[in-house]
């Protein structure tokens, strides 16, 4: 029997099997229903039909994604559906919402070779980046889609945006998936998580594959370990007695809009730490410059050298190799012999990091990695370990915290907010709790005693939420929104009604 990550994406007639479980089929239908009223109103007739993609909480590892190291998130029952038709009439696509007041009808012209200006961020252009994925994957496999035509879509997301729940991937992937179905294609879900993790490129972050994985090929009622290279999913089957508890800082992280301090900015780090480690420890510069893209490339040198102090922790290679202090590009530049700007040249979201920075913790963010992709086996192996229940949660809380301090000092991607609220969670009784996605604002993620849930998220709202609800930051009847349990939920499907 195949395993579920080389199925195609499944096609239904009903929602039961995606919206049946703990999500209330009733408020799915009146989405769906509301969907296609708005789409008959835009466009004039009905949609040819619709596809869903979930968001994401990642449970372990993360910013190690984009190192090439093992992550474990789980999706959650806030999603992205597309309505969508083809239409032959106009090269255009037309791409509306149903939050109109927010996200006004964006329309690009039907050529799958445009480029995206990221200078001018549009939501539209997340489906730009799924339109793009789709004709660059049809040519790949050699499947004739033929001339490009008009698509007409409507696009409605739940999931909240800047979140660290990873609403941009849901919006990638239902876009992809919405795509394909209207023309009639359909790929393995595995090979679908890499399009749509290369795609969501195109936006300009130097993203890893972990959210488009997850939203691709999540199973209900499980987390799943993601690998890359290939990228493939394996089913963990978290323990019975707790809940992750989702919990919105209210900091909104822009993630597109501040990669080149942020995100991409660590992205270059890794990359700058993993040469320098590799030409420390005995290629030639030029070699490690032409080789060596992440930090997984150079841990064999660093587990060889931690061989010789009777250790296998490649951590042990950063203390030794990398100093503390932060680098200058000019310090780097002495080690490797060439210009930063001149091997980093590989494309304009690195440049743009090079420009903006001033120094660069090499140190820091390596131990952060290397340590973050051992937690992450940690976890599972404590998942499937012979321990009871109580004993797992346990292990299972201390290894988020380790990995939020990890996150919080060595890699910086948290803020006030996060840090605030992961104390709360854990001052009110939680086994663990930690930043969630790429952190700086968006969500922290607690796995709590199931039965203190009700509780639990009683004490969030009064020790963090209701000074905010009090100053107007949010409204007291959304706070359903910014603070809920979840469990595992499923990946892309397509209806068909
Ligand atoms: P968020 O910020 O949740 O979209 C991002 C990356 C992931 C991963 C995490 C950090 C994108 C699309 N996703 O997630 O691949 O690197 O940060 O672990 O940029
Ligand atoms: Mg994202």
């Amino acid at each position: 029997m195949a395993k579920h990550d080389e199925l195609p994406i499944p096609i239904y007639d009903n929602l039961e099997p995606v919206y049946g479980g703990d999500s209330s089929l009733e408020e799915a239908q009146l989405r769906f229903d509301t969907l296609k009223s708005k789409f008959i109103e835009i466009f004039g007739d009905a949609p040819q039909l619709f596809a869903r993609s979930p968001g994401r909480v990642n449970l372990i590892g993360e910013h190690i994604d984009y190192e090439g190291y093992s992550v474990l998130p789980m999706a959650i029952r806030q999603d992205t559906i597309i309505a969508i038709r083809k239409n032959e009439s106009e090269k255009v696509l037309r791409i509306a919402n149903v939050n109109d007041q927010k996200y006004s009808i964006c329309t690009y012209p039907a050529d799958p070779l445009q480029e995206l200006d990221l200078k001018d961020h549009k939501w539209g252009h997340y489906f730009i980046c799924g339109y793009k994925g789709f004709y660059d994957y049809a040519k790949l496999k050699g499947v004739d889609v033929g001339e490009p035509v008009g698509l007409d879509v409507v696009v409605d997301g739940t999931v909240p945006t800047g979140s660290g729940l990873s609403s941009s991937a849901a919006f990638v992937c239902s876009s992809t998936i919405a795509i394909m179905a209207a023309f009639d294609v359909n790929f393995p879900k595995k090979e679908i998580a890499q399009v749509t993790c290369d795609c969501e490129r195109h936006i300009g972050t130097r993203s890893g594959g972990m959210d488009q994985a997850i939203s691709v090929m999540a199973k209900t009622g499980f987390a799943e370990l993601i690998d890359f290279n290939p990228i493939r999913a394996t089913d963990v089957q978290l323990p019975s007695g707790g809940t992750f508890v989702i919990a919105h800082s209210l900091a909104e992280s822009q993630k597109a809009v501040t990669a080149a301090t942020n995100y991409n900015n660590r992205v270059v780090e890794c990359r700058l730490a993993a040469i320098v480690l590799g030409i420390k420890l005995g290629m030639k510069p030029t070699e490690a410059i032409s080789k060596v893209t992440t930090l997984s490339d150079v841990e064999g040198l660093c587990v060889s050298f931690a061989g010789t102090k009777n250790s296998s922790d490649p951590v042990l290679a950063v203390k030794e190799y990398l100093k503390e202090e932060p680098y200058t590009a000019e310090e780097i530049e002495n080690i490797t012999g060439e210009n930063l700007t001149s091997f980093l040249n590989i494309n304009a979201s690195y440049l743009e990091v090079i420009k903006a920075a001033k120094q660069y913790k090499l140190h820091q963010r390596a131990a952060h990695v290397y340590s973050e992709a051992k937690r992450v086996y940690a976890f599972k192996d404590v998942v499937s370990s012979n321990l009871s229940d109580e004993e797992k949660l346990n292990k299972l809380g201390e290894l988020m915290n380790e990995s939020h301090y990890s996150c919080s000092n060595l890699y910086e991607c948290s803020c006030p907010e996060l840090e605030e609220l992961t104390k709360i969670s854990r001052d009110n009784g939680a086994f663990g709790a930690r930043l969630t996605g790429a952190g700086w604002g968006g969500c922290a993620v607690a796995l709590v005693k199931e039965n203190i849930v009700p509780q639990f998220i009683l004490n969030l709202k009064e020790y963090y939420y209701q000074s905010r609800i009090d100053k107007g930051v949010i409204k007291k009847n959304d706070l359903g929104l910014y603070v809920f349990a979840s469990k595992p939920s499923s990946g892309s499907a397509i209806f068909k009604f």
